[in-house]
C-alpha cells in the first residue's frame, strides 16, 4: 500500500513523506501525538499534524536553536529548554563542559515519553546528571524563575495549541526576567517564507520586550518554507561581540551543520526577510504598539 502522511504549507502546497508504519497515534491531554517510521526521513514526531522533527533533517535545527546561543554566550552554567520535548536541543546544549545544568520544561510528558521511546538518538541527553526534566506549563515556570538562567532556549511548537502562549509578550517578558545578567534567549520563530503570520506574531512582542533581537536563518527540509528562523535576543550584547572562538573547534568536532561560518553566515538574511523585520520592529516601537 502507498500511504503519505502530508502537511499542507498552504491551499496549494504539501510537504509529503512516504509512511512504512505508524508506530505510535494518540491523543495526550494537550494534543494529537503521532510517530511514523517513513521511507526517507527515518522516525517523524507529528504534533497535531505538523510535522515537528525527523531523524533525518534534526540536526540542523537542534544544533542552530542550541549552538548560536551557547557559544555567543561567555559563560553558559544554568540553561533553560522551553519545550523540546524530543530532547534534541538538550543533546546539543550538553555537548558544552561549561553547562553544569539543563532544566527542560515540557508541557507534555507524553512527547517526552513518546520520544524516549522511539527517537532515541534525539531523547539520548534526557537522563544525564546534569539534566531536570520538568513536566509543567512553562508559563508559569518562567514567571518563578527571576534571575536564574545564563541561556533560555524557546525550542516552542508552532503557536497553536500548547504552543500558542508561548508567543506572548507577557512569556517573553517573563523570560527576559529569568536572565543572569549578560544572558541570552533563543526562540524559534517559523518560516519567513511560508508563515509571515506567525513569525510576525513572534517579532512583534520580541522587538517590544527586548533591547536586541538579531534573526538568523536555516534550511530544514522537512518545515514550511523550509526557510526557517530564530530569534537571538539579550539585554545588549550581540551574537559576535562574545563568542567563543576558543571553543569552537571542540564544538565543531561534534556537529554535523553548525561551525564559526555558519554562526557568522546564519545572520545574513535575505531582502525579503530583512524588510519584513524591518517593518515589523517598526510597529512594536512605534508608540501604539507597545
Ligand atoms: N512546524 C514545526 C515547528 C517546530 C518547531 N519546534 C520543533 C521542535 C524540535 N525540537
Amino acid at each position: 500500500m502507498d500511504l503519505w502522511f502530508s502537511e499542507a504549507t498552504s491551499e496549494g502546497h504539501k510537504i509529503s513523506l512516504r509512511v512504512k508504519e505508524t508506530l505510535y497515534q494518540g491523543k495526550s491531554e494537550f494534543q494529537e501525538i503521532a510517530v511514523l517510521d517513513t521511507e526517507d526521513f527515518g522516525h517523524v514526531l507529528v504534533l497535531d499534524g505538523l510535522f515537528q522533527t525527523t531523524e533525518r533533517d534534526e540536526y540542523v535545527y537542534h544544533e542552530l536553536i542550541a549552538h548560536v546561543p551557547l557559544m555567543a554566550h561567555p559563560a553558559p552554567v544554568r540553561v533553560l529548554v522551553v519545550g523540546g520535548g524530543d530532547g534534541g536541543t538538550v543533546r546539543e546544549v550538553l555537548r558544552h563542559p561549561m553547562v553544569e545544568a539543563v532544566t527542560l520544561c515540557e508541557i507534555d510528558g507524553e512527547v517526552i515519553a513518546q520520544s524516549r521511546k522511539w527517537l532515541p538518538g534525539l531523547a539520548c541527553g534526557l537522563d544525564d546528571p546534569r539534566v531536570t526534566v520538568k513536566v509543567a506549563d512553562a508559563i508559569a515556570y518562567v514567571k518563578e524563575q527571576p534571575a536564574a538562567y545564563d541561556v533560555v532556549i524557546v525550542d516552542s511548537s508552532d503557536p497553536v495549541g500548547p504552543g500558542e502562549g508561548l508567543f506572548s509578550a507577557a512569556f517573553y517578558s517573563d523570560v527576559k526576567r529569568a536572565l543572569k545578567p549578560g544572558g541570552v534567549v533563543c526562540v524559534q520563530t517559523e518560516s519567513p517564507f511560508a508563515m509571515e503570520d506567525q513569525l510576525s506574531r513572534a517579532y512583534r512582542y520580541l522587538y517590544a520586550v527586548f533591547p536586541r533581537v538579531e534573526t538568523f536563518v536555516g534550511t530544514i527540509p522537512t518545515y514550511p518554507g523550509h526557510l526557517w528562523s530564530w530569534a537571538f535576543c539579550s539585554e545588549g550584547p550581540g551574537p559576535f561581540d562574545r563568542l567563543r572562538e576558543g571553543d569552537m573547534a571542540a564544538v565543531e568536532a561534534q556537529t554535523r551543520y553548525y561551525n564559526g561560518d555558519i554562526h557568522r553566515g546564519a545572520f545574513a538574511l535575505p531582502n525579503y526577510v530583512k524588510r519584513m523585520l524591518a517593518g515589523l520592529r517598526e510597529q512594536a516601537l512605534a508608540p501604539s504598539g507597545r
